[in-house]
């Protein structure tokens, strides 16, 4: 052979392996080889290609990292229009679709349907001519789209050569670009972070990515395409089903939904959406409801369109997650650290079947971004559990002389100065215990499930008990008698009696659970295990210096600071002996750094999932991080093992797309019974 053939070989060797390799990672989400041979393998085809240009193709690999920015895009005329879907919002509209079906086909038995979920992202096209990536282009007005390929190349889970022989010599693609919700997350931390605006919500950020002139900067964000139909196909007999086609998809290389089913007649199709609302909180990618299609295409044929819809296929939408609604004032609430966050009072509206009458607006500067004024008419989001946000502001809707908001320059409980650090978004009470909120909210963690877990102890409990001027700080707790509290609204002698007993109760704990419960700021649940583990005893970590502090595993200058600051206050130290003294007492327990104990879960992460027989899921995190494992939200490939209760959820599919290793709950038991 020769040198030129040789080395055109070897190209076409490093494409297929890196194709490959991109297809398990991106599509297949199973990274079959570490992130450093794939570097390895791009370098060695970048350095062939430059010594040998004659040998570049356009679908390359090394051609997903953009191109030379365009000054505007061309327009693109779909040879099939791309249609848009009528809506269902109820069980009627989707029993009216099911009877338009019946009546059309004249058939009153069962149809079948596959379900898809709908992602809540940009419907593109993709054109492969004899199995190359040739164009992609935007939905646009369902005629004529926008050109963009070069931004699309650069999403890693399009194929730029469709995978295996067989396929049509022409095939149009259609199917949705979106960002998973962790990386919006992580995007717009970035953003804040270098002072730039952040995104509403993922569709917007993958929108804004795809309209990028420059596909260098959409090379950037990790947009994600799943195929959901078939537009134009040429040179190729289509399968007779929509399931069969989405198989084919998966043949050639596309992400499809992992979700997708097939069922029978309306009763599949809402018990499917029963299914998917249920799972939409814990799926990483946003879905504004469901698309239902007949499944077999010569049915979808006879079926047709009305005017611009297809009357096989609906989408079934879900509670919407934004709503408009008025903004009637801004309060400010003290956290447990001073911290001042503005909270906006609204005309309560339903957003996704929940009554919102309050939102975070975070702080001063999140309100500067959204330029919010009172009386605003503001758009509100509630996406998964999380509490609801302002995202932005109908400015078209202002009234004239609408009002800015202005923090307060003194604490709104206390009155003491407000302190805003340069450079800090967080505006704080300079108070400290002096401030009743910061001792109602210091009293609250203190009394939480995860802290002291003092039963029937809840906020409006704390709340009369500051104000009648019962306690002072959380050592005065072990002070009530029955008596004051029988006096408090709302509460009787026995009412008064339980929580004196659940108060003595309290008393016998763990260390980590009191380290918490202090308060400390920057120290949450998994850094006072952390340093129990280190110091073993409370001694110890009182005296320990910002050094020895530093020298524990996961903490850091700006904890270490905090938990130094916090044993130096004789206010503190006074509160801790109090509490000792009124009784609150912990077993002993040997520190990791005098005794040398190899056997532990050190370094090993698990995700829990679904629901445990015999364990709750906070007992199976306490007993694993005791060992020193890391318990996570989320399965990646760094996932040691994911523990699977009954009715166990995406994260079981994610664990076997991944193939990692699944353990069940009596594994679980000899595993911690091992130690
Ligand atoms: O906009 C859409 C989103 C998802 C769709 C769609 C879809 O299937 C999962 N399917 C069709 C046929 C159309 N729009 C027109």
């Amino acid at each position: 052979m020769t040198a030129r053939k040789s080395i055109e070989k070897e190209i076409n060797q490093l494409r297929t392996a890196i194709d490959t390799h991109n297809h398990r990672y991106y599509v297949l989400d199973e990274p079959s080889i570490p992130d450093v041979e794939y570097d390895r393998l791009m370098q060695r085809l970048k350095t062939l290609e430059t010594e040998h240009p004659e040998f570049v193709t356009s679908n390359s690999p090394t051609q997903r990292v953009g191109a030379a920015p365009l000054s505007s895009f061309a327009s693109v005329e779909h040879e099939i229009p791309m249609l848009s879907l009528d809506n269902a919002f109820d069980e009627a509209d989707m029993e009216a679709f099911e009877k338009r079906i019946q009546d059309r086909l004249k058939n009153r038995s069962e149809i079948e349907f596959v379900g898809e979920p709908k992602l809540d992202g940009i419907a593109v096209s993709l054109m492969y001519e004899e199995g190359q990536l040739v164009r992609g282009a935007t939905r646009g007005d369902g005629s004529t789209g926008e050109d963009i390929t070069q931004n699309l190349k650069t999403i890693k889970s399009i194929p730029l050569e469709l995978q295996g022989n067989d396929w049509p010599s022409r095939v149009e693609v259609r199917g949705e670009v979106y960002l998973p919700v962790p990386d919006f997350d992580r995007l717009n931390q970035n953003a804040l972070k270098s002072g730039q605006k952040p995104f509403a919500n993922p569709r917007n950020a993958a929108a804004g990515s795809l309209r990028q002139l420059d596909s260098k900067v959409t090379a950037k964000r990790p947009l994600v395409f799943s195929a959901y139909g078939v537009g134009l196909i040429e040179g190729y007999v289509r399968p007779d089903t929509h399931a069969k086609m989405l198989k084919l998809f998966k043949k050639w290389g596309f992400k499809v939904n992992p979700e997708v089913t097939c069922f029978k007649g309306l009763k599949g199709c809402l018990g499917y959406y029963e299914r998917m609302l249920e799972m939409r909180p814990s799926l990483d990618y946003e879905i504004d409801g469901l698309v239902f299609k007949v499944n077999q295409y010569e049915l979808q044929e006879t079926l047709g369109f009305v005017s611009r819809a297809p009357r096989w296929a609906i989408a079934h939408k879900f509670p919407a997650q934004e709503e408009m609604t008025e903004l009637l004032a801004v309060e400010f609430q003290v956290g447990r650290t001073g911290a001042i966050t503005p909270v906006a009072r609204l005309n309560p509206v339903t957003v996704g079947g929940v009554q919102v009458s309050n939102a975070t607006l975070h702080n001063m500067d999140e309100i500067e971004r959204l330029d919010l004024r009172l009386g605003d008419t503001v758009v509100i989001r509630r996406a998964g559990d999380v509490i609801p946000q302002v995202t932005s502001v109908i400015t078209e809707k202002r009234k004239k002389g609408a009002k800015r908001i202005k923090l307060p320059t003194t604490c709104p409980v206390c009155d003491s100065h407000v302190e805003r650090i340069e450079g800090e978004a967080v505006a704080r009470c300079s108070g400290g215990l002096i401030c009743a909120a910061q001792r109602k909210e210091a009293i609250k963690h203190f009394a939480s499930r995860k802290a002291m877990d003092i039963e029937g102890l809840g906020d409006r409990l704390v709340e009369q008990l500051v104000d009648q001027g019962l306690i002072a700080s959380v050592a005065d707790l072990y002070r009530l008698t029955v008596d004051d509290v029988a006096a408090l609204d709302r509460m009787g002698p026995k009412s008064a009696q339980n929580l004196i007993n659940a108060l003595e109760q309290s008393k016998s704990t763990k260390l980590e659970r009191l380290i918490f419960a202090l308060g400390i700021r920057e120290v949450g649940e998994t850094t006072a295990k952390t340093l129990v583990r280190h110091f073993g005893d409370i001694a110890r970590l009182q005296q320990a210096s910002e050094d020895d502090l530093l020298a524990v595993k996961d903490v850091g200058p700006v904890v270490a600071q905090y938990v130094r600051h916090f044993f130096s206050e004789d206010n503190n130290l006074s509160i801790l002996n109090a509490l000792i003294e009124a009784g609150v007492n912990w077993p002993a327990q040997s520190s990791s750094s005098s005794t040398s104990n190899t056997s532990t879960l050190e370094g090993k992460t698990y995700v829990i999932t679904g629901t445990l027989e015999s364990y709750t899921r906070d007992e199976v995190k306490e007993a694993l991080e005791q060992l020193g494992a890391k318990v996570s939200g989320s399965v990646s490939k760094k996932t040691t093992a994911v523990i699977a209760g009954e009715k166990a959820g995406s994260k079981l599919v994610k664990a076997q797309q991944l193939g990692i290793p699944i353990m069940s709950e009596e594994e679980l038991t000899q595993l911690l019974e091992s130690y």
